[in-house]
């Protein structure tokens, strides 16, 4: 099944189902939302049955309850495009893969210092007394021992949405008033763009709302999706999801004006909007764009009068353009060897771009990989080159395709949210500085635990890794999220002590020494935002069910750990749940009547059981990014040392890094469709999945949408297929020199030849942990075969998509995949 039957058929499932009579007419598709919480409450009739509104990273929910039992979800809106990972609150609830009690690994309970167990041992139930008892020694102890840098709780991950409940604060609040702990530098998400960006546009730029979509829907011509795939990462947000920005492409869509996707694969966007696909080898869009600037200079379209006026260094990167300082002018015929696309479409590109408005909008995967500063450094040098920054639908956008960048800020209040540091009191941070210090980049964790004292570059400074005794992980996956699993396996037995927070046994928690039982978001009470550029509505998110089996929230847990520190009263304010949440939605409400907007008291909106939708101005509606600057660039300047577009950085230049030069170039990276070996003959690509939210959810029952043989599934082209005598459907092996996985073919033409691609969040599923150096992943996780190196010593970002790999049919007997069950375990 192609993916556009996949979104067709699921649409078709949606009409059927839809509904638990809760998604009224709400004119939510022409921008005006409304929502129909009254009908929630009187849709479930039926005696012992009652609907719970509450919110997750996927969108608003109402959630049918049956004796204490979900029984069905779906959105609170009515949205035009389904989201079925809002259909799976059951499952998440109630399904296998929960963790019911407090568990410890045998080897650490009984002493053994062999720390190669961890992820094969026995498991052991013990009660919350003795599981609290241990993780406060453990802790005391290495804090006693080694002081705050031996106390790894940088903890990376997505959790669950919530002012409350966000379990890595809650990690950090409580590491804060024992003592300190090493946290890290960055994300996963933007970690080469959120560091060039600054010395180039003097913000982070990624995180930051766009020109509004109502301009772009009057002005651009063109939209250019490039590296990017809106309609599937537009289904959750950092707050919640309303998918106002996936109603805002298909309005696009519907002007009849044109959409280009430049990406390896032809994306579910691509598809969805009927986009002109424009496949690129993976890595390689420097040398695209490049090819694009050299045509526009050979016929004199880029505009000069821009340049001059707004951006400092163009000459210096024309010299390199041209070829002057290298004997290689970076011209289209250049440019097409490397990326894969053709010459003539390369000019073509150049011609359009400069005779319609463009917007050009990045996404992030691109940046994902070795010399990953580069792409939005040259997006933004081709930008400033077409010259229609700051003018209405013109110009770039780095964040259309995440969390509703670009749909109108919306005027009311923004609620609070728990502090990492409580009650602004916590005594003489006396272990900061050395923490400080010793936070590192998050993505070089493995690096980190296996060279402690090793000296790094970073931004310009140096950092020397501290020697970590103990991680505290709550909210994130890193087994499965991190690159170069079988490093990071090894990595993971260096420290005496993991423990880990989970709902489920992740691949994380089957790695623990210790795993406490988390609740999900649906057995707690909680508030969250919609939309994270536009601040739509506020959720409730109510407790739906109690919570399940012996599961305690991130809070309660922290509060009971904080008891034993002797810290509990600052850690939890003399508060109850319900009393926090009173105090963030009043931020709301006060910074809303200061805007002159009125919302419904605490009360009257937690009984409501519906949201408050806050309205958009119309001067929101017109906002233009970088408007201010092009009309006046002297009183308005950039944050950037010339206030203006550094395409040239004397910053970056005088750090002298090899790998990040003053000005935006094209690397080669070491493994990518022109860097292939006869062992990896295929470039790999790691999108991020339609049917997950990273490994979140891929426990559900939405596996059987996209599995193959219950293995994740690969995309490979239909002559690389072919030329291995792989048809289908088939069970393949993907191997490189770091390691193996089983994955299940799904051969297409939607992939450009010489490349296969792997989504990112499959579940680590080691058929032979602790027997073999590259155990088989039975399931499909892809970072088994990713690389794991910085970006560069700029940003030292993560770079998954510079991997390459082989791929052959699988002929034995294979494996069960059992990843997805609770592991067997003893009782103490
Ligand atoms: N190859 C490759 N790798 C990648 C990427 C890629 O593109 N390619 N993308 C990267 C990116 S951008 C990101 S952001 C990361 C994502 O990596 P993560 O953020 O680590 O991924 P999630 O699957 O969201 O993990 C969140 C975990 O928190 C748990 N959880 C949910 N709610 C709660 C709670 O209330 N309490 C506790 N204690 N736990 C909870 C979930 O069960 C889940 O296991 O992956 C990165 N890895
Ligand atoms: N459904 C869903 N939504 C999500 C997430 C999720 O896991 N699932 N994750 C959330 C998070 S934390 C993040 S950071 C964002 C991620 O947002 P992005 O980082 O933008 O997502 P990706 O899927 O990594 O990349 C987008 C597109 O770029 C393509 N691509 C990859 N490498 C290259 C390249 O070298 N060149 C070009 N031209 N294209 C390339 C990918 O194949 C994909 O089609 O999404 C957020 N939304
Ligand atoms: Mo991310």
């Amino acid at each position: 099944m192609s993916k556009q039957e996949k979104i067709n058929n699921s649409r078709r499932g949606f009409l059927k189902n839809s509904s638990l009579g809760l998604a009224a007419s709400t004119g939510f598709a022409t921008g005006t939302t409304g929502v129909v919480g009254s009908l929630v409450s009187t849709s479930a009739k039926a005696e012992g049955m009652k609907t719970v509104v509450t919110a997750a990273h996927w969108g608003p929910l109402g959630v049918v309850v049956e004796n204490g039992k979900v029984v069905k979800s779906d959105s609170i809106f009515e949205v035009s495009v389904p989201n079925e990972l809002q259909h799976v609150v059951a499952d998440q609830v109630h399904g296998e893969a929960r963790v019911k009690y407090p568990m410890v690994r045998r080897g650490y309970l009984e002493g053994n210092k062999d720390t190669t167990l961890r992820g094969h041992d026995e498991w052991v139930r013990i009660s919350w007394d003795k599981a609290f008892e241990l993780v406060h020694g453990g802790i005391k102890s290495a804090r006693d021992a080694y002081g705050a840098t031996g106390i790894f709780a940088g903890s990376y991950g997505w959790y669950s949405s919530g002012s409350l409940h966000a379990a890595r604060t809650l990690l950090h609040r409580y590491m804060n008033l024992t003592g300190g702990f090493v946290g890290v530098k960055g994300d996963y998400s933007t970690g080469a763009a959120q560091v060039i960006m600054p010395h180039v546009l003097g913000t982070i730029e990624v995180y930051e709302q766009q020109t509004s979509w109502e301009v772009v829907l009057e002005s651009s011509d063109i939209i250019v999706l490039w590296s990017a795939n809106p309609l599937t990462t537009l289904r959750n947000a950092w707050t919640s999801s309303d998918q106002q920005g996936i109603e805002y492409f298909k309005k696009f869509k519907e002007t009849g004006k044109r959409i280009i996707c430049i990406t390896p694969e032809r994306n579910e966007s691509a598809e969805f909007l009927n986009a002109e696909w424009v496949p690129v080898n993976t890595g390689t869009d420097v040398a695209l764009m490049l090819g694009i600037a050299h045509t526009l200079v050979s016929e004199g379209k880029h505009d000069k009068a821009f340049l001059q006026k707004y951006t400092v260094g163009y000459d210096k990167f024309e010299e390199y353009l041209l070829g002057k300082t290298d004997n290689q002018a970076k011209d289209a015929e250049w440019a097409a060897k490397i990326s894969g696309v053709p010459a003539d479409k390369i000019k073509q590109l150049a011609a359009d771009f400069s005779s319609n408005r463009t917007m050009l909008m990045g996404g992030w995967g691109m940046q994902r990989q070795r010399h990953g500063e580069q792409t939005h450094w040259m997006l933004v040098t081709l930008a400033s080159m077409l010259g229609q920054i700051g003018l209405p639908g013109g110009g770039f956008g780095l964040s259309y395709h995440y969390a509703n960048g670009g749909v109108p800020t919306a005027t009311g209040g923004i609620v609070g949210s728990i502090s990492a540091n409580a009650g602004g009191d916590v005594g003489e941070k006396t272990w900061l500085d050395d923490t400080s210090k010793a936070s590192f980049p998050l993505a070089r964790i493995s690096d980190a635990l296996l060279n402690p004292g090793k000296t790094i570059q970073y931004n310009g400074t140096e950092i020397t890794y501290p020697d970590i005794k103990v991680i505290y992980w709550a909210g994130g996956n890193p087994l499965v999220h991190h690159q170069d699993t079988n490093t990071m396996v090894k990595a993971w037995q260096k420290p005496e002590l993991i423990v880990v927070n989970e709902c489920y046994w992740t691949p994380t928690a089957r790695m623990a020494d210790i795993v406490l039982p988390a609740t999900t978001s649906y057995e707690r009470n909680d508030l969250t935002m919609s939309g994270d550029y536009s601040m739509m509505n506020i959720f409730p998110m109510k407790q739906v069910v109690e919570p399940q089996f012996e599961a305690k929230s991130d809070y309660d847990i922290f509060a009971e750990l904080s008891k034993l520190a002797g810290v509990a009263e600052k850690f939890t304010e003399g508060k109850s749940e319900m009393d926090w949440l009173k105090g963030f939605y009043q931020s709301a409400f006060d910074a809303a009547r200061k805007n002159r907007v009125i919302m419904p008291n605490f009360d009257k909106f937690w009984s409501e059981n519906k949201p408050v939708t806050f309205k958009v101005s119309e001067k929101a509606k017109k906002w233009v990014r970088y408007e201010e600057f092009r009309n006046d660039p002297l009183l308005s300047p950039l944050g950037t040392p010339s206030g203006k577009i550094e395409i040239y950085s004397d910053v970056i230049a005088k750090m002298n890094y090899d790998d990040c030069k003053g000005y935006p170039s094209w690397m080669e990276p070491e493994e990518y469709a022109g860097n292939t070996t006869a062992e990896a003959p295929l470039a790999l690509v790691t999108p991020h999945p339609y049917y997950r939210l990273h490994s979140q959810l891929a426990h559900t029952s939405l596996r059987s949408k996209y599995t193959v043989k219950d293995r994740e599934p690969i995309l490979i082209h239909k002559d690389d297929a072919a030329a291995r005598g792989i048809a289908d459907g088939d069970i393949v092996r993907v191997f490189n020199g770091r390691g193996q996985v089983l994955a299940g073919a799904v051969v297409t033409d939607g992939i450009i030849k010489g490349t296969v691609a792997i989504h990112e969040g499959a579940w680590y599923d080691p058929a032979d942990l602790g027997q073999s150096e590259k155990p088989l992943c039975k399931f499909g996780c892809p970072n088994v075969l990713t690389r794991d190196e910085g970006t560069s010593k700029l940003a030292q970002g993560n770079s998954p998509n510079t991997a390459i790999v082989q791929v052959e049919k699988f002929t034995g007997e294979a494996p069960e995949v059992t990843v997805f069950s609770e592991p067997k375990y003893t009782q103490a």
